[in-house]
């Protein structure tokens, strides 16, 4: 007990010190004319605002302000689709951000599970983990919660979203040795979501994990013989250093396709270019159409 709150208040401590050293809110033009982003709901175009919610076991008293809209029903292929008449999805939302914020890993997990009778895993993580990790990153950078509840958010989401992803289904027998990493930055549940679900479309990956320098993964893609590296980053800082990727195969004299993805590339549609990458996907179900792009351009 003591040793959690003394975590807690050393976080704290971190959190209204070294972190408005590192945080950027809002958007700004960098010198170099890069735009700076604390990328929000708004920003990334969820159009999912609750009343706020505040301290860790602060439930929400009020309604959400989220308008009546986000519910599930089947369109005419019978694929379940989002509607927009949905106090269901709505109440959904609001418990799993409860969930999260009161770090009730059970029912984060169970909220998942129920989800996923009535939505494919892909889909719940997309309409449910994404927009309330945003609303929750939201509040960290208002001040609202500390550095340890959002890491712990993070951490208990990326539990929960690893039970419901679909396992491995091997079915091809001809593809280019492809990896993912996450360049410089530990924001590993993007990284997680899209293995898993190239594995689920029959793609044998190699993971190189997180928080890798452009040195290192370059390194790794020569001794692996990959033809194919899907980048992951979620901060700006980050994504820059994709230069620094293509800069250190390109002196090696290795030629790879880069895809990249995440927050800042989603932020901005054009930065994919601007640092040296093949392509990009917005979100992890395009991720295998771009591949097999890919490949097709390698034929
Ligand atoms: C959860 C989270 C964390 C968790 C991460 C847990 C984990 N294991 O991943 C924790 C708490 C650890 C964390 C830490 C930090 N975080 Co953080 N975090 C977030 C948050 C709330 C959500 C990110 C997330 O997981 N989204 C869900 C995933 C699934 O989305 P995604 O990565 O975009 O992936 C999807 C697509 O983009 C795509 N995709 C992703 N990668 C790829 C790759 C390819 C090849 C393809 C095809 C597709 C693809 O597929 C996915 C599914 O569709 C965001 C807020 C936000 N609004 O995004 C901040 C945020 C990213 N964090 C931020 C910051 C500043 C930090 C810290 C520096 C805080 C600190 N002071 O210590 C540290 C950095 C640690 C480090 N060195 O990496 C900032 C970044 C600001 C910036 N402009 O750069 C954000 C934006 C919060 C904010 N508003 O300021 N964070």
């Amino acid at each position: 007990m003591w040793s959690l709150s003394l975590l807690s208040g050393a976080m704290r401590l971190y959190h209204f010190t070294m972190r408005p050293l590192m945080m950027h809110s809002g958007v700004r033009a960098t010198a170099t004319g890069h735009v700076l982003y604390g990328y929000g709901p708004a920003q990334v175009g969820f159009n999912l605002s609750f009343t706020s919610c505040g301290r860790l076991a602060a439930r929400f008293e009020t309604k959400p302000s989220m308008p009546a809209d986000h519910a599930i029903c089947e369109d005419e292929r019978g694929i379940n689709q989002i509607s927009t008449n949905g106090a269901d999805m709505n109440k959904r939302l609001v418990e799993f951000k409860n969930a999260l914020l009161s770090l009730e890993r059970p029912r984060v997990r169970t909220i998942l599970q129920e989800a996923t009778e009535s939505m494919e895993p892909l889909q719940c993580i997309e309409t449910i983990v994404l927009p309330v990790l945003q609303e929750i990153g939201d509040e960290w950078e208002k001040g609202n919660i500390a550095l340890s509840e959002f890491y712990l958010c993070g951490r208990i989401s990326e539990e929960a979203v690893t039970e419901i992803l679909p396992a491995a289904f091997p079915r091809r027998t001809t593809q280019p040795r492809i990896a993912i990493a996450v360049l410089l930055d530990h924001h590993s549940l993007g990284k997680r979501i899209v293995y898993s679900i190239l594995r689920s479309y029959g793609f044998e990956i190699m993971d190189f994990g997180t928080g890798l320098t452009a040195r290192e993964i370059a390194e790794r893609a020569a001794q692996e013989k990959i033809e194919i590296l899907l980048i992951s980053t979620l901060m700006l800082n980050s994504a820059l250093m994709v230069k620094d990727l293509r800069e250190a195969l390109d002196s090696r004299g290795i030629r790879i396709k880069i895809i990249v993805g995440g927050a800042p590339f989603r932020f901005d549609t054009n930065l994919w270019k601007e640092v040296g990458a093949d392509a990009m996907a917005m979100q992890a179900s395009e991720a295998v159409s771009v591949i097999e792009k890919a490949m097709e351009e390698m034929a």
